[in-house]
């Protein structure tokens, strides 16, 4: 995470600075701030917290000048603070660096120039790297980097100015982020696409390895290692601004959950035929991965991992292949039993999750074809993948995931579908009623949205509870757990997901007189067992909300409360029982007063490990 943004051109740069920084603060918000030449010499402005308060700093002490680097941080080496805060300077003031990501050898680095006499003021990893430039620079600041990036070691976006040569801004990438935005006599850098849209359409996607030479009339790229140059594609982006922005919901997390129908719709366009009978995913070819495969694997963290966790009953189901799901941080370093025959699927909405990536280059060493199913086109995991599927599910800035889940829920299953096409094991007149089924989300989805009143009242009746339970079987107790991980990382409440059959083995005994267990039984092969465990824990004095399609009798008097959800087949429930948990976490925060977009130790795209 981290977010960079570095200017070159005619305007202040201290706006375009902070401006963009806005657009990046979900990436961070330890922390912000900006380094600006001012003609004469480098000056620094850096505050703890939000970007708010650094923009109050400037406001009564503002930078002028039209080179400058900036950053809003999350911190991994070093408490959030005021010194550790980027931009880092050398001790000599010329130099200044922003970085995002992490400098594995730098305590050995440290270690020599501290015996060099160098001062360190901050207690960053980062800070090494501009000592560092400092010690290596004699006179031409693309070779000080380049040497640079032969002694530092880990994933780094560096963005590095000195007032030795202010007609230039220095960029690389290596395992994070960064592109470059290109103006007519100015130019940019940034971790993320949207810093840079109100200045520019015309991007370049930097890749690992690459340096760039930003000057106000030009952009030079080099690789540095070979220190060849390097031609990338210059990108035109089509989607705007006000895209990114909140459309006028209060917080971005309720616009995205609102923007869950088109998202579906976008995400399912072009790829079922027009006669609704086949899933295509044209362009694509995906028939060579399929060849021979025995088994699937599927990698991700956090919601993506949710998400996989339901698609692993997809694909077994649909396309009777066998499915492992693993949280990449675990799978990257426990020898998984991968090989050529196996099909690594990885999820990511950001396409940067550091240990999603590194599960990825793990799956490829070990022979597998690696398929990825991510939000971001262009990003590190889409480019590293040997095939794509993009949920077009649009930026999603809030960091609890909705629309990200609910259509990378929807890429599992035309994903099932179209293998159990290839494979034949499904029966053409269930397919076609499946895909039916699945052209009929988006507008249920609506229906759900349409009634979100009582869940506000939900949410006030338990937000004060210390701990909430969420049960389920089967594919709901995959929805379970995406519904805690809601709640507890916005509201802060303590909540657990079971597999509602497994509490008797000893969870049980947590549950007392007014315990809130939200219960949810949308399958009706599982529908009695579900009962029985929703009697279980009512005998023990849990108060139970029931999410359910089934319109019995003995659900209503079985539980305190029933919501129904649109009915559809039982594969597909998730991505309608999920939307009144996503709601009933977004009203508990909210009424809690949290930060909801930005809920505390979090951030957007994990981009470290
Ligand atoms: N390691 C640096 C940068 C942190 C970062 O990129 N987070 O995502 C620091 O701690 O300041």
């Amino acid at each position: 995470m981290c977010g960079i943004m570095g200017y070159i051109g005619n305007r202040q740069a201290q706006s375009v600075l902070t401006n963009g920084l806005r657009k990046l603060e979900y990436r961070g918000y330890d922390s912000a701030g900006i380094a600006v030449f001012t003609g004469e010499t480098i000056a620094v402005r850096k505050k703890t917290g939000r970007l708010a308060a650094l923009e109050q700093q400037l406001a009564a002490s503002p930078l002028h000048g039209s080179l400058g680097i900036g950053h809003t941080r999350w911190a991994t080496h070093g408490r959030p603070s005021d010194e550790n805060a980027h931009p880092h300077v050398d001790q000599s003031g010329k130099f200044s660096i922003v970085h995002n990501g992490i400098i594995e050898n730098y305590l050995a680095l440290k270690r020599e120039l501290l015996e060099k006499g160098v001062t360190f003021t901050s207690e960053t990893d980062t800070e090494v790297i501009v000592h560092l430039l400092a010690e290596l620079y004699a006179g031409d600041l693309v070779e000080a980097v380049l040497q640079l990036t032969r002694k530092i070691r880990g994933a780094y976006a560096l963005g590095v100015i000195t007032e030795h040569e202010p007609d230039k801004l220095v960029a690389v990438r290596v395992a994070s982020p960064l592109i470059i935005g290109l103006g007519d006599g100015e130019n940019f850098i940034g971790s993320d696409i949207p810093a840079v849209l109100e200045y520019t359409r015309d991007v370049c996607i930097l890749e690992d390895g690459d340096l760039a030479i930003l000057t106000k009339d030009d952009v030079t790229i080099l690789n540095i290692d070979t220190k060849q140059l390097i031609n990338r594609e210059r990108v035109q982006i089509d989607w705007d601004q006000e895209q990114a922005e909140k459309a006028g919901y209060d917080h971005y997390m309720l616009k995205e959950i609102y923007e869950q129908p088109r998202a579906l719709r976008n995400s399912m366009a072009g790829r079922i035929d027009e006669a609704g009978k086949t899933v295509t995913f044209s362009g694509l070819q995906l028939r060579p991965l399929l060849n021979d495969i025995d088994k699937v694997f599927i990698v991700a963290c956090g919601t993506a991992y949710h998400a996989g966790l339901v698609g692993k009953h997809v694909i077994e189901r649909l396309a009777r292949l066998p499915v492992e799901v693993d949280v990449a941080s675990e799978f990257r370093y426990r020898r998984p039993l991968i090989s050529e025959k196996t099909l690594t699927i990885v999820v990511s909405q950001s396409g940067e999750t550091a240990d999603t990536l590194a599960a990825l280059r793990e799956a490829k060493r070990l022979g597998s074809n690696v398929l990825a199913i991510t939000n971001v086109v262009g990003s590190s995991i889409a480019r590293e993948a040997d095939r794509v599927i993009t949920t077009l599910a649009g930026p999603e800035i809030a960091v609890a995931s909705t629309k990200a889940y609910t259509t990378q829920l929807l890429v599992f299953y035309l994903l099932g579908i179209y293998l159990a096409q290839e494979r034949q094991t499904l029966d053409e007149q269930l397919r076609i009623a499946l895909i039916e089924a699945l052209q009929q989300l988006p507008e249920q989805v609506e229906s759900i949205l349409a009634n979100a009143d009582e869940i506000r009242l939900f949410a006030e009746s338990i937000k004060q509870e210390k701990s909430i339970f969420f049960i389920g079987r089967g594919i709901d107790y995959a929805v379970s757990l995406e519904g805690s991980l809601k709640l507890k990382e916005i509201s802060y409440i303590h909540s657990e997901a079971y597999a509602a059959g497994e509490l008797k083995h000893g969870t049980l005994a947590l549950i007392e007189e007014g315990t809130r267990v939200i219960a949810l039984a949308t399958q009706e092969e599982l529908y009695e067992k579900m009962l029985s465990n929703i009697k279980e824990v009512k005998a023990r004095g849990a108060t139970v909300l029931g999410i359910s399609s089934a319109k019995t009798i003995e659900l209503h008097r079985a539980v305190d409360e029933v919501w129904l959800i649109p009915s559809t087949y039982p594969l597909f429930t998730p991505i309608l029982s999920v939307i009144p948990l996503q709601l009933i976490a977004y009203y508990t925060s909210l009424a809690l007063g949290n930060d909801v977009d930005k809920p505390r130790n979090l951030a957007k795209s994990v981009t470290v490990e």
